[in-house]
């Protein structure tokens, strides 16, 4: 399952640098029996197999055996709802062992033993935990130091931090009568990025109201935001 999103594009190169190094384990190489039984049925009866503990301890205890102390995260859906928040400070780990079920749950006692973290993507039911672990491999790569080209960490470090998207637009002017904002064919510098702080702020009053509540606004972005209610409410541009 994790060949594509892990041998592709901004991972792949964050690979190839040596910015990340990952390792894929599969607990079945820790099993002890012919069959590599890693889930059994649950005490107490019920439907579905639960993951056994020992299996999953023998892969914990050789990985931080070679690698030192990390956090164990346990992608769940019990688990706290990941944001950008605690994709940055995961960022600042030197490490991080991600532990995944598929279908079934775990035997409680893997949390008890080793378990430091529990992580969701959100509320929504998925099939297993691989698709979580792999975005938030994919969150905190992109955070790091050298993956992202200079300019677009600068963009993520100032304004639009914690604010949505401004639209962009690209060639042709004009398609099928939709055309690109004047502002933006100016080549006036300092009004388009006004223009762009103004569209943010906008976008996310509208539609993410949530965001600018928790975002700490500047002068700047507190008269753009006086504009925009005052056109919002004399009824111009949506
Ligand atoms: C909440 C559903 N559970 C009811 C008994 C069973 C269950 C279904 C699917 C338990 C785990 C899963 C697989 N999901 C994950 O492992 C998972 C997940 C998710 O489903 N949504 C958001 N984040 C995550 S992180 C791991």
């Amino acid at each position: 399952m994790f060949q594509g999103p892990f041998n592709e594009s901004i991972i792949k190169r964050a690979r190839e640098k040596g910015i990340i190094e990952i390792n894929l384990i599969n607990i079945r190489d820790f099993t002890e029996d012919k069959h590599k039984t890693a889930d059994d049925t649950p005490f107490g009866g019920g439907a579905g197999m639960v993951l056994k503990i020992e299996p999953i301890y023998r892969a914990w205890k050789s990985v931080s055996e070679s690698r030192g102390e990390c956090p164990v995260i346990m992608l769940s859906p019990q688990g706290r709802k990941l944001d950008q928040d605690l994709v940055k400070s995961l960022s600042k780990e030197k490490g991080l062992i991600l532990l995944c079920g598929h279908y079934e749950g775990i035997d409680e006692r893997v949390r008890e033993a080793i378990i430091t973290d529990e992580i969701s993507i959100g509320d929504y039911v998925l099939t297993g935990g691989e698709i979580p672990a792999m975005v938030l491999v994919d969150a905190i790569t992109r955070m790091l130091p050298g993956v992202l080209g200079d300019e677009q960490s600068k963009l993520e470090d100032s304004f639009y931090n914690g604010l949505l998207d401004y639209p962009v637009y690209t060639r042709p002017r004009e398609f099928m009568g939709l055309k690109v904002p004047d502002i933006l064919l100016s080549g006036n510098h300092g009004a388009i990025d006004r223009w762009r702080k103004k569209e943010s702020l906008k976008k996310t009053l509208l539609r993410r109201p949530d965001l600018l509540e928790k975002k700490i606004l500047n002068h700047e972005e507190l008269s753009l935001l006086d504009e925009i209610k005052k056109e919002i409410a004399g009824g111009e541009n949506g």
